[in-house]
């Protein structure tokens, strides 16, 4: 009597576990081609945005011979100037493989005439504190400008004005254009003109001593072609003067 109640049983038991079986397999595949599906352009997203946000690492500057001219005592102080330190700049960190796109572009001027030195040496690599690396023009208002030829984002924007002395330069001031005419798309990265004496604006950067590290302006990655640099003389001359800019950009943008 035992026997034919199971025998019946067994195979509606064995139906149902296997129709449970089916709809698992089918919930499971339904639930693995909807992940699939989500997951698949996520993932593609997520390549993108990892190529758009590329590894950062501590940039590595060829910082040129501290000059040798010593410390004057009468060092310019107050609430908008850095305090000097001869300690190492801490590290910045800027996209993995970038590389100077200024090196060897053509530098323009407000001016017709230099005092001393030529424009070319203000992309040329060389920044030792000699008399012969400074290009120097006359007073007053100046800018200087390099052409990177094409856009890149630049992360990093070094300028060696003078380093031979310890000195503060005034109203520097560092912009972006889309154009040489310095009309379009013009964008301000740096700026310590504190009564606008370039009229460019009144900025909120501090003044900084010239030392051999350089003016490491931190540029964000903006976009620019063009960068045009401002000041009007320093603590110690009346003298515009450059001896290197270095601007820090992924060379492949
Ligand atoms: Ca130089």
């Amino acid at each position: 009597m035992i026997f034919p109640l199971k025998s019946k049983a067994s195979p509606i038991i064995n139906k149902q576990n296997f129709m449970k079986h089916t709809q698992h397999t089918r919930k499971f595949l339904l639930t693995s081609a909807l992940t699939a599906t989500l997951l698949l352009p996520n993932l593609g997203l997520k390549r993108l945005l990892a190529a758009d946000k590329p590894e950062f690492a501590p940039l590595k500057l060829q910082l040129p011979l501290p000059t040798a001219k010593g410390t004057p005592d009468d060092l310019p102080t107050g609430p908008n100037v850095e305090k000097f330190t001869d300690k190492p700049r801490a590290a910045f960190m800027a996209p993995k493989g970038v590389k100077n796109v200024a090196l060897g572009k053509k530098v323009t001027c407000s001016l017709d005439k230099l005092y001393s030195g030529t424009l070319s040496q203000i992309t040329d690599g060389k920044k030792d504190p000699d008399d012969d690396q400074a290009v120097e023009m006359k007073k007053g208002v100046q800018w200087v400008q390099i052409d990177l030829e094409k856009v890149y984002p630049v992360y990093a924007i070094v300028v060696w004005h003078d380093h031979r002395w310890l000195q503060v330069f005034k109203d520097v001031v560092v912009q972006a254009a889309d154009d040489a005419d310095f009309t379009k798309n013009v964008r301000t990265i740096f700026n310590n003109d504190l009564e606008n004496e370039s009229g460019r604006g009144i900025g909120t950067d501090k003044q900084y001593f010239e030392t051999a590290e350089g003016k490491l302006i931190d540029a964000k990655g903006v976009q620019a072609r063009y960068l045009r640099f401002y000041s009007k003389g320093s603590n110690m001359t009346a003298y515009n003067v450059y001896q290197e800019i270095e601007v820090y950009a992924l060379p492949a943008s």
